[in-house]
């Protein structure tokens, strides 16, 4: 039903390039459009945190994981002085959190999607992010890649630590200002403790987009938090010429 109303909808807007519709994501909330997940280490049976620690976390979690992920400044707790999740964000995230811990000394995790992405061009890439710490540019890395059919891989989204920026002001909930030193920046948009929509596009068509998610950190207090992600697309053409030249069949009949 939808697919013909799109449809119908790019035939009377032809002159109209970038009609995207959503073709796949991942909330983490039960609303996600995707052929498969993988996540390693899989802390799933502990809200992302790993079995030694709830300070260490990698994985889908929520606020109540631990106090760095929530900002309880303007609710339970309003001497906090630490927290990305505000009282109010209590559905699930992907939340990384010193992953270099004595369950996983290798201190890296990764996240793996595949989306169907057949007849539809112009893939476009969008995910959540928010953060807060006092990161290391030697440490700590957050990385998405993209590749079409298991082509050559696309670094779509990036990490870069700020150690330049001594301090960085963050705001909690309650407007509490938090002076830290070295914030993370994505695509060269600082990451802070308020959600960000970041987008990118990647090249090429397929059937199958391949998402992965890289991560490498060491050092407690340093959260790293998405969620939300889209995949967009536009329709093929191929479809919209037959119906096109279908119509002028007809007509000349
Ligand atoms: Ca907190
Ligand atoms: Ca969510
Ligand atoms: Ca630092
Ligand atoms: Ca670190």
């Amino acid at each position: 039903m939808r697919k013909l109303v799109c449809l119908a909808g790019a035939l009377a807007l032809v002159a109209v390039p970038a009609y995207a519709d959503v073709i796949g994501g991942d909330d983490f909330d039960g609303g996600g459009i995707y052929m498969s997940r993988t996540i390693l280490p899989d802390n799933s049976a502990l809200n992302g945190q790993f079995p030694s620690s709830y300070y260490d976390v990698f994985g889908i979690t929520d606020r109540t994981v631990n106090y760095d992920f929530a900002d309880d400044s303007a609710g339970s707790y309003p001497a906090d002085t630490f927290g990305v999740l505000k009282t109010g964000k209590l559905d699930h995230v992907f939340g990384v959190e010193d992953l270099t811990n004595p369950d996983n000394p290798g201190g890296t995790g990764i996240g793996v999607w595949e989306f169907n992405i057949d007849s539809f061009f112009d893939i476009f890439v969008e995910i959540d992010f928010a953060a807060m710490g006092d990161f290391e540019a030697s440490n700590d890395s957050y990385v998405f890649t993209a590749r079409i059919d298991g082509g050559a891989p696309q670094v779509i989204f990036a990490s870069t630590i700020r150690e330049d920026l001594d301090p960085y002001s963050y705001y909690l909930e309650s407007g509490t200002q938090i002076n830290i030193n070295d914030p993370v920046e994505v695509n060269g948009v600082i990451i802070n403790n308020n959600f960000q929509t970041l987008g990118a596009a990647v090249s090429g068509t397929g059937s199958v987009l391949t998402l992965t998610f890289d991560a490498s950190n060491d050092g407690g207090s340093e959260v790293f938090i998405f969620d939300n992600i889209v995949v967009n697309g536009v329709p093929e053409p191929t479809s919209l010429l037959l119906l096109g030249l279908g119509g002028l069949f007809l007509r000349r009949r």
